[in-house]
Order: C-alpha cells, then structure tokens, then sequence
C-alpha cells in the first residue's frame, strides 16, 4: 500500500490526551468506522444499522480475538456526509487511564483501522469541504491557545471570520475579471461595457480591502503566538527571580551564584487574557565559562526575536556604559526593569520609565504587567470588538501577494497595458486568494499546516 494514502481507508485514534481521567474519547472516521464498531461490541458489521444518529448507546466492548471483555462504553455514531469529517464517524467514550483506551485503540486496529496521523481527522474534514484551510487553521489554534484572548481569536476564526471575508474578496477579483473580459470583448464599441477607470476604482477599493486585513496581522500573529517577552541582564540581576514571580510558580533555579541559569526556560502567562511567552536567559557578561557562554550565546538569539525585552538591573546601582550599549544595540522595545527595591532604602523615584520591582515584596509586580499589556497588545486593547482577523504568516503572505498583484493590475491598467495582458495579474490574485482558502493548496502547505496537530483532531 506505499504511497497509496487512499481517502476510503478508516482511522482511528484517541482524541483525549493518555493519562488518568475518568473518560476517554476513541475516534474512528472512515467506511469501515461502523463495522469495526459492531465488531468491538460482539455484534458484526451492521449492528449500528438502526441507530439513531448522534445518540450515545452503553455497550460492551470485547476483544475481537479473545472475546474478552474490555469495558463497558458509550458509543455513538455520526453517519456522514453531515459528521466532521464527512464521513461516517463513530466516538466510543471508554473508561480512561493507562490502559483501556489504549487497548480499544488496538482492537480497532486489529479490526481494520489505520491509526490516524496527527490532524488527520480535520485534514479529512477539509479535503471533504466541510471547513475551508483557515477553519483548518483554527481548529489547531483553538486546542493550543493558552490564553483568553488567543482563544477568541481562534474561534473567531473556526467561524470564517477569515474565510468569509477571503471569499467576498475572491468574488470581487472574479468580478473584476468578468468586467474586463467584457472590455476584451467589445473593445470598440462606442459604449464599452464598464469603462476601464471605473474597473481600476475597483481594484483600488479591493486592494484597499486586503489592507485593512493585513492591518490585523500583527495583532493577530501576537495574539496567536504570545508575545515573545525575554528576560535579560547582567548576572544576578533577578531575571530568573521575576520570571518565576510571573509565572507564579518556582519554574527556574534562584541562586546568589552569578551564572545561575544557562538555557532559555519559556512559559506561557495569560496577562488580562493576552498570552506573553516569557522567556528567562544567562545573564550578559564577557568572560564567562564555556557552558556559560553557550547559554549567553542562545540568550542573543532570543534578544533578537524578541517582541520585547525585559532588562534587568538591581535597583539602586548604576548603569554603566556597558548597559547603556546594550540597550541601544536592541531593535525591540525594551522596558528596563530596576529589581530588588527591597534592598534598597528609599532609592528615590526610578528614572522615567523605569519599572521598580521587588519579588520579596511584590512591589511593582501588578504595574509592570499592565505595562506589558499595553506595550504589547494596545491596539487590541483599545479596539475591544474587533478581533483580528489575520493570524499566520501563511496567511499574510498570500494576502501580501494578492494586494501587490491587484496593485500591479491598477497600474497595468493606468500605463495603457492592453487588458488581456493585464487581466493576468487578477488571476495571481484569485489563486493566491484561493490558495489561503485551501481551494488550491499544494501538498507542502497542507503538510506544514496539519504537522502541528495532535493525534486525534
Ligand atoms: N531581596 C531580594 N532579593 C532578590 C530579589 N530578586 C532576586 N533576588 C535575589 O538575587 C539573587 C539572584 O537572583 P536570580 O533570580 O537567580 O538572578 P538571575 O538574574 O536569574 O541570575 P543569573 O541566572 O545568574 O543570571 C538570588 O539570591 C535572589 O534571591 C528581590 O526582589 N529582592
Ligand atoms: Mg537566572
């Protein structure tokens, strides 16, 4: 069967994480989803035939070798077309735990089943057209998103808040194409169908429109992905003391030794509902140990993708020329944080801002998160309703092509290019349109789109 990845075979995979919990939910989607069923129940293959669709029915569960009995299960069945998938689809909700689910998973096997790859079950559910690549898209975001807001944002887009609008907007392009093939046509007529000014107002007003949703994507990239907040300075400087403060729990080692922390630690904080991935380095310095600098080395790296940087330093001591340096060679924005307060007795007021906190006593703490929040996602902040529509690169570089080539259409058309020759830049337009909806989708884009599942979705 190499290479055959035939659509007809039948999956199955535990869509619940292994582990203990009281209930674990197996999958099964495909032709032979009922017949693998009912041969688990002891029943045969058409044992489901009477079943009322999407109702749960208590049954056991045996072993189709033994006969032996596995558990007693719910079983449902959700006959396609209108299933997930699309395809017939059977969720047995087994007893959870280490080993049930686990063995059911395998007698599904035994019976026929394929185990499905990661994401495979919205691959098929999009190859069946019952969610378009964004939707795809945002099934993923919605299991990984770790903060409120990430998760409106997911939601919003399962909903074709993205989708729908890509498809108006593909409408318009066809549109546009239609008028000028009109144009085309009857080129010497004295009335042409739409004149060539008004077609090219048209094109002005879509690209216009693919702007103001790319506006989004900064937005949304963040609110997807959490915003990468690195924690820097010099040794000692309480970088690892603040993260753990943040973070709520003793996540990275705390020592008096200068040279404490070595790798990147990340976590993911929810800040009024916005994610911040937070990200604790070495502390900066020349001449450290070999391993030392390798940690150093790896905090540059995350300096330099960095949303925003945190720079520590103990409240009460000078910056020097050094520090200074630094800072100014950043290319994100940086807050500069003056740790320990405590320490010191009546520092006087920072220098403007400069954020003081204290881990020992909390000072600061609740000031510098909000600062965060606003630094960060102040835009989203201030538009409240408005959820950003756009949230991958994926995304925004086809949206980026389709606007240039709608731009370079508009031109074509004022340069008096004749408009066959111009008209190809609408259809890069509607394929790179097409190409975000999942219409067209080359298999590389669909591979990197669905690695990032886990099994069972
Ligand atoms: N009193 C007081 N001590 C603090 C505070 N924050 C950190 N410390 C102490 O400062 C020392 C260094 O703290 P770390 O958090 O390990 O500093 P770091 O910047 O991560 O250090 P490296 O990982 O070595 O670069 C520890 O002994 C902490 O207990 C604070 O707010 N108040
Ligand atoms: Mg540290």
């Amino acid at each position: 069967m190499d290479g055959h990845r035939s659509l007809v075979d039948t999956i199955v995979a535990q869509a619940t994480p292994p582990g203990l919990g009281a209930v674990a939910l197996i999958r099964l989607s495909g032709p032979g989803a009922a017949g693998i069923a009912g041969a688990l129940m002891g029943c045969g293959g058409d044992a489901m035939a009477g079943w009322a669709p999407r109702q749960g029915h208590l049954r056991c569960l045996h072993d189709p070798r033994s006969g032996e009995p596995l558990d007693r299960a719910l079983v449902t069945l959700f006959p396609g077309p209108s299933s997930y998938t699309g395809e017939d689809i059977v969720e047995i909700s087994t007893h959870g735990g280490h080993t049930i689910p686990a063995t059911v998973v395998e007698a599904c096997v035994t019976l026929g089943a394929r185990p499905a790859r990661s994401g495979e079950f919205t691959q098929r559910a999009y190859l069946n057209g019952k969610l378009d690549l964004t939707q795809a898209e945002a099934v993923a975001d919605l299991v990984a998103a770790r903060a409120p807001r990430a998760r409106t944002v997911a939601l919003h887009q399962l909903e074709r808040g993205l989708g729908s609008r890509i498809a108006e907007l593909r409408e318009q392009v066809l549109g546009l194409a239609a008028l000028l093939i009109q144009h085309i046509d009857f080129p010497d007529e004295d009335e042409a169908p739409v004149p060539l000014d008004r077609i090219a107002a048209d094109a002005a007003d879509i690209a216009a429109r693919i702007d103001l949703l790319l506006a989004t994507a900064p937005a949304g990239e963040l609110l997807r992905e959490g915003a990468v907040t690195v924690l820097a300075g010099r040794p000692n400087s309480g970088k690892s003391s603040l993260f753990n403060a943040l973070v709520g729990m003793e996540r990275a080692i705390v020592t008096e030794e200068a040279g404490t922390t070595r790798d990147a630690i990340e976590a993911v904080i929810s800040v009024d509902g916005f994610p911040f991935r937070l990200v604790d380095t070495a502390g900066l310095r020349s001449g450290a140990g070999r391993v030392e600098s390798l940690g150093i080395e790896i905090a540059h790296r995350y300096l330099e993708g960095a949303d925003l940087i945190l720079y520590c330093h103990e409240a009460g001591k000078a910056m020097g020329d050094r520090d200074t340096e630094f800072l100014e060679s950043l290319g994100s924005p940086v807050v500069v944080v003056r740790t320990k307060t405590d320490l010191v007795a009546e520092s006087g007021p920072a220098s403007d801002g400069e954020m003081p906190v204290s881990v020992k006593t909390g000072e600061g703490l609740e000031r510098l998160t909000q600062v965060l929040r606003d630094l960060v996602f102040r835009d989203v902040v201030e538009s409240r309703d408005e959820v950003p529509v756009v949230t991958r690169r994926r995304q925004a570089g086809l949206l980026r092509d389709a606007a240039g080539e709608i731009k370079g259409f508009g031109d074509a058309l004022a340069s008096g290019i004749p408009a066959e020759v111009a008209s190809a830049h609408l259809k890069s337009a509607e394929s790179a349109l097409e190409e975000i909806l999942g219409v067209i989708a080359p298999d590389e884009v669909l591979d990197r789109v669905f690695r990032d599942f886990c099994i069972g979705k």
